[in-house]
Parts: structure tokens; C-alpha cells; sequence
């Protein structure tokens, strides 16, 4: 009997085609954004929750390095809670991120900005039907990253390589659409040489634990696929800044863990040295990134722009080791896909 697949693979494997979406979206759209004067806004604050959060922190950072511009990424929640602890005076640009477009603390804290005046807003979503696609002063859709998975895939990629051009569009002077064909090509190429790979480390039964490690624009990333990790196979799992894994958490290391490092160029002698030390208290690694490493791009993309590719082999760990233990990734226990909480009223 052929073993049982579920969604959520052919999600993560088709995810290229949501790409490529990302990239026409972004493209028909770049007079609109391109209009947006940021010099104006006084912060850039990136909201979404779970998944889209990580997103925010991925694209904060990038969008933060490439433009200069102050940004800040938060859980919509911590801004509908503690709105005083993040708001400042001042125009303000608000990038509120959601799969679903329905999410009810993302929502909230998207009518609250837009009734208080505070400044312009930007959706990124994968449903142009959503609630929130109505609120934004452009809405970017990205249709073909919408899933019938809980856990978030190829939304989570399309969505942030969208934010990526976003970030390209104003602080690059590389016109980011013409690298359209080497991503998707790039894309396809890894999930189809890694898959294998991908299984052989999901299906590891002498794992028991896994970090993930990156830093600067990595960080969001390792925090999402250590989420996708939790999510899909409840493994017990968590996502450090490169050198901040020296400061504790690597008392955690022993022969049952895996320690899964996303290797920049600029800083990868100081990341290389973290994973060495990690394998010597005995942990396994696997190091991914541009070149001479475990799992190798070989892209010639920018830095700054290729971080979408770390995604698909590290969603496929997280999926065949789901499948190994015998879970349900397309359906986690105890989690749905929009949280829809009773606020008003
Ligand atoms: C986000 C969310 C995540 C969760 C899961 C499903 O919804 O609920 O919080 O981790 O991956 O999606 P959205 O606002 O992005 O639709």
C-alpha cells in the first residue's frame, strides 16, 4: 500500500508557482507603492500572529537594513493590549500581514489605527475576499499561497518574498522583478535535490529536540519553521539569534538534538563556530545557505533577497517528521487556521 501523503506536502512542494504570483502582484502594484514617501512616516510597525508575526519580524528587519527607515515588528495583540507601549506620535505606516485576512487581533488593531488617523496601511494577504484586504491603502493579494493546511507554507514564502520585493522596491536599485525566472528556477531545483534529504533528517527517530539558529534577516525564519516544526509534529523546538545560543541555551545540547543553522554570508565564520561547539557537546547539525555547506543554493541571488530560500527543505523536515510520528500535518492537534476571538460587543 502506497504510504498516505497529505496536503500540506504538495503545498510546500508547489510553493513556486505562489512565488512566482508574489512577484506579478508586487510587480502591478510597484507605481502605487513606489507613490509612498517613506521619509514621512515616523516608524514602520509590521503586525501579524503566529506564522504572519515571524513574517513581520523577518520583514522588519530586512525592510529596517535595506531602507533605513525605523521599523518594528510586533504580534498584533501586544498593540491591541499595550497600544501606549508601541505607538508614537507621528505619521505612522502600518504593514498588517494575515493569511486569512480575518484574524481577529490583526483586524482590530487595523480599524483602531485607521479610526485614530494614524497614518497609511499596507495588507499583505493571500485573500483578496478577506476583511482586511478592504482596510488597507494598498492591498496586496497573493492568491496562489492560500492553503488548505492549519500550518502556514507556501503563504508563509509567497507572503514574504512579496515583503522582500517590497523591501527591494524601495531600498535596492536592482529592479527585483527581473529575478522572477532565477528564484522559481532555484526553488524548484532545491525541493526537488533535497526532498530526500529532507525525509532521511524528518524521519530521525534519535531526535528529540531541535534549534534553530539565525540572525538578522534569518531571525524571523527561525523562529517560523522552528513554529512549523511545533505545529505540524509538537516536537519540543526553538529558534536563537546565531551567538545568543552561547548564552544558555546550548546547556540544552545532548546526542538526541539537532541543531539546524541558517548560514549567512556576511557573518558565517561566527555562525559556523556556534554549530561547531554545539557538535562537540555531541548534537547533530545541518547547515544551510549560498555555498560550500550541507544543503547548498548555489542561487547567485542577493543576500539580502534569497532568504525565501531557506523555507522549503526546512517546511519538508518539519512535514516527514510530522508524518513519522505518526501526526496529521495538515491538521495539528489543539490549532485552526484563523483564531477569531469575540472583541467587540
Ligand atoms: C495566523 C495563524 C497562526 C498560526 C497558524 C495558522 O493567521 O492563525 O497564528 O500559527 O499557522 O495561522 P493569519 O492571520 O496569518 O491568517
Amino acid at each position: 500500500m502506497a504510504p498516505k501523503t497529505y496536503v500540506t506536502l504538495e503545498e510546500i512542494t508547489s510553493q513556486t508557482i505562489a512565488w512566482g504570483d508574489a512577484f506579478d502582484v508586487v510587480h502591478d502594484l510597484s507605481g502605487k507603492i513606489k507613490k509612498l514617501n517613506l521619509k514621512e512616516y515616523r516608524q514602520i510597525l509590521f503586525i501579524g500572529c503566529g506564522s504572519t508575526y515571524y513574517l513581520s519580524l523577518a520583514a522588519a528587519t530586512l525592510f529596517q537594513s535595506m531602507t533605513g527607515c525605523i521599523c518594528k515588528a510586533l504580534p498584533s495583540s501586544e498593540l491591541m493590549l499595550f497600544p501606549e507601549s508601541v505607538f508614537t506620535d507621528g505619521k505612522l505606516l502600518l504593514i498588517a500581514i494575515s493569511r486569512s485576512g480575518a484574524t481577529s487581533e490583526t483586524l482590530h488593531v487595523v480599524n483602531d489605527f485607521k479610526k485614530s488617523n494614524r497614518g497609511d496601511v499596507i495588507i499583505l494577504t493571500t485573500e483578496n475576499n478577506s476583511p482586511l484586504f478592504q482596510l488597507g491603502d494598498i492591498s496586496i493579494a497573493i492568491n496562489k499561497g492560500r492553503e488548505k493546511s492549519v500550518a502556514q507554507t507556501r503563504s508563509f514564502s509567497s507572503m514574504y518574498l512579496a515583503s522582500t520585493y517590497l523591501a527591494f522596491l524601495f531600498g535596492a536599485s536592482i529592479d527585483f522583478f527581473t529575478l522572477k525566472t532565477d528564484f522559481i528556477k532555484t526553488g524548484k531545483r532545491l525541493i526537488s535535490t533535497y526532498q530526500d534529504f529532507a525525509k532521511e533528517i524528518g524521519q530521525d527517530q534519535n531526535i528529540s529536540q531541535v534549534f534553530f539558529l539565525g540572525s538578522g534577516n534569518c531571525y524571523g525564519l527561525v523562529n517560523e519553521v522552528s513554529l512549523k516544526l511545533k505545529e505540524m509534529s509538537q516536537t519540543v523546538t526553538e529558534g536563537f539569534h546565531f551567538l545568543e545560543f552561547r548564552h544558555g541555551p546550548i546547556s540544552m545540547v545532548d546526542a538526541r538534538t539537532l541543531v539546524i543553522g541558517l548560514i549567512s554570508h556576511k557573518s558565517r565564520n561566527f555562525e559556523k563556530e556556534v554549530l561547531n561547539e554545539a557538535k562537540n557537546f555531541g548534537a547533530k547539525t545541518l547547515t544551510v545557505g549560498e555555498s560550500d555547506l550541507d544543503v547548498i543554493f548555489s542561487s547567485g541571488l542577493p543576500e539580502e533577497g534569497r532568504g525565501v530560500l531557506y523555507l522549503p527543505i526546512l517546511q519538508m523536515i518539519a512535514y516527514y517528521r510530522a508524518v513519522a510520528f505518526g501526526k496529521n500535518p495538515d491538521s495539528p492537534r489543539q490549532i485552526m487556521s484563523v483564531v477569531k476571538l469575540a472583541l467587540e460587543g
